[in-house]
């Protein structure tokens, strides 16, 4: 059995989006967003304290991205995953590791908007500037989604992959701090990618949300 532990509306959101894309059986074992994950019993599961962490065959996974690329490798029949030698292979390694480039900007901006929680510790300066950089990482996605090629309804020409959901996902998590209707293609692009029914199954109750707004605007000081 496969078993990830996940908290709702994290990075291993991503996980569980292609668990249920991949359409193997699975368990989940969801954490509260707290100290517990610095617990000694957890940290055999990720030794930095973080999720996901994923179990499968007797190993134990940390790391999204490493995640991702095992589980497409265990399960190649599926096609999420683009192998060595494959055409598409560097693009789909590009795209999966700039999930993570985005995350960070996501990281940083949720420090500031919910971990913090007195006002004197926020930076309107920083909330700002992570703000525009996330806007930078769309612009990227629509300079991809806007190339010159038929159908280019999904990051790589091969179609849909892993890496819309990895990237679809740091996505969902930005857009709680950066706008996405400047930008037409990766509108369309999260519009298609998220009608998936996978998506809908990732996502949280209404009781286990990190994100208790859909947007949050700069804190101005
Ligand atoms: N690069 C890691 C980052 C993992 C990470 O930082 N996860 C966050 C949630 S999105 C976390 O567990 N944070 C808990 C904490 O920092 O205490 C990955 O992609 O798995």
């Amino acid at each position: 059995m496969i078993t990830l532990h996940h908290c709702p509306q994290s990075r291993s959101m991503r996980v569980l989006w292609l668990l249920e894309e991949l359409g193997m059986p699975y368990q989940v074992v969801e954490h509260p967003f707290d100290r517990s994950l610095r617990s000694e019993p957890y940290l055999m599961l990720n030794p930095v304290g973080r999720v996901p962490s994923l179990a499968m065959d007797g190993e134990v996974i940390w790391e999204s991205g490493a995640i991702i690329e095992v589980l497409c490798e265990r399960f190649p029949e599926r096609g999420l995953g683009r192998l060595p030698g494959e055409i598409d292979r560097p693009d789909w390694l590009i795209w999966l590791h700039f999930a993570e480039t985005i995350s960070q900007h996501v990281a940083a901006l949720t420090q500031q908007h919910i971990v913090l929680y007195e006002d004197a510790m926020r930076s309107p300066v920083v909330m700002r500037l992570e703000a525009k950089r996330l806007e930078k990482c769309y612009g990227a996605i629509e300079r991809r989604l806007s190339s010159p090629v038929e159908n280019r309804d999904y990051l790589l020409t091969s179609g849909f992959s892993a890496v819309d959901i990895a990237v679809g996902q740091a996505v969902y998590m930005a857009r709680h701090f950066a706008r996405t209707e400047a930008f037409p293609e990766v509108s369309a692009w999260y519009a298609r990618i998220t009608e998936r029914p996978s998506f809908a199954a990732a996502l949280p109750d209404a009781e286990h949300r990190l994100y208790e707004r859909d947007f949050y605007e700069p804190w101005e000081g």
